[in-house]
């Protein structure tokens, strides 16, 4: 069966395992994680780790592992002792990204041998920002923000990808496609006290992101059956 996650944050690797375990995943089964696992919390690095080790794991980029990727600089050329040139744009990049939780991420990181890092950076640069999965014969799309801009019948690959993970869409926003669009990255409680640590599901997505970020718990979704998994 196919779980998914969103926004995992460095949340703690063992109780991110015991969570899945006890929802039911096995090796048998696949998990898709909609973005954001690193930043804020504090097992970032981690969690990375044990994603590049797993057959039954994908990993989606989120807005935070986009600006990982754009401070590559800071933990390869820095390593290796070829800094080139720290740019105004390189700055700006760690700067954005360090506002956003990074430092947990780093120092997970620098803690990692030189080859590790390198395997961790090259499986980022492969993520997908979208997935469309058919099960049964209801159509996916899972992807971190949202569809910004939408139209209907617009080709997934014609959204601009930057969008796609920053994008916050509104409780009316409607996609009426022949699919159910998953997403993260809008804790829940941003659309009122009511939802906190829940999922939201509108007539055309679902949010996921229960707020990890700001203390609370992930959740995890079964898409075969559309059971939704609480820690508390
Ligand atoms: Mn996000």
């Amino acid at each position: 069966m196919v779980y998914v996650m969103s926004d995992l944050h460095g949340y703690p690797l063992e109780k991110f395992l015991a969570f899945l375990k006890k929802s039911g995943f096995t090796e048998k089964d696949f998990l898709v994680i909609i973005g954001d696992v690193i930043d804020r919390g504090s097992d970032g690095a981690r969690i990375l780790e044990w994603i590049i080790e797993q057959d039954n794991v994908e990993l989606l980029l989120g807005n935070h592992e986009l600006m990982m990727l754009k401070c590559e600089f800071a933990f390869m050329e820095i390593n290796e002792g070829t800094v080139q040139s720290i740019t105004s744009e390189k700055m700006r990049s760690l700067k954005n990204w360090a506002k956003n939780g990074a430092e947990p991420t780093l120092t997970g990181l620098s803690k990692l041998p030189r080859e590790k890092l390198l395997r961790i950076v090259e499986y980022l640069k492969g993520c997908s920002y979208y997935e469309d999965v058919k099960i049964g014969n209801r159509r996916f799309v899972l992807v971190h923000g949202g569809l910004p801009d939408y139209r209907k019948g617009k080709p997934l690959d014609r959204y601009d990808p930057y969008n796609l993970v920053w994008h916050r869409p509104s409780l009316d926003e409607v996609y009426d496609g022949d699919f159910t669009v998953i997403l993260g990255h809008t804790p829940t409680w941003h659309y009122g006290d009511r939802y906190k640590g829940r999922m939201i599901k509108t007539k055309s997505w679902i949010n996921i992101d229960t707020g990890v970020a700001f203390g609370l718990d992930p959740m995890l979704l079964r898409l075969d059956d559309m059971q939704a998994f609480y820690i508390k």
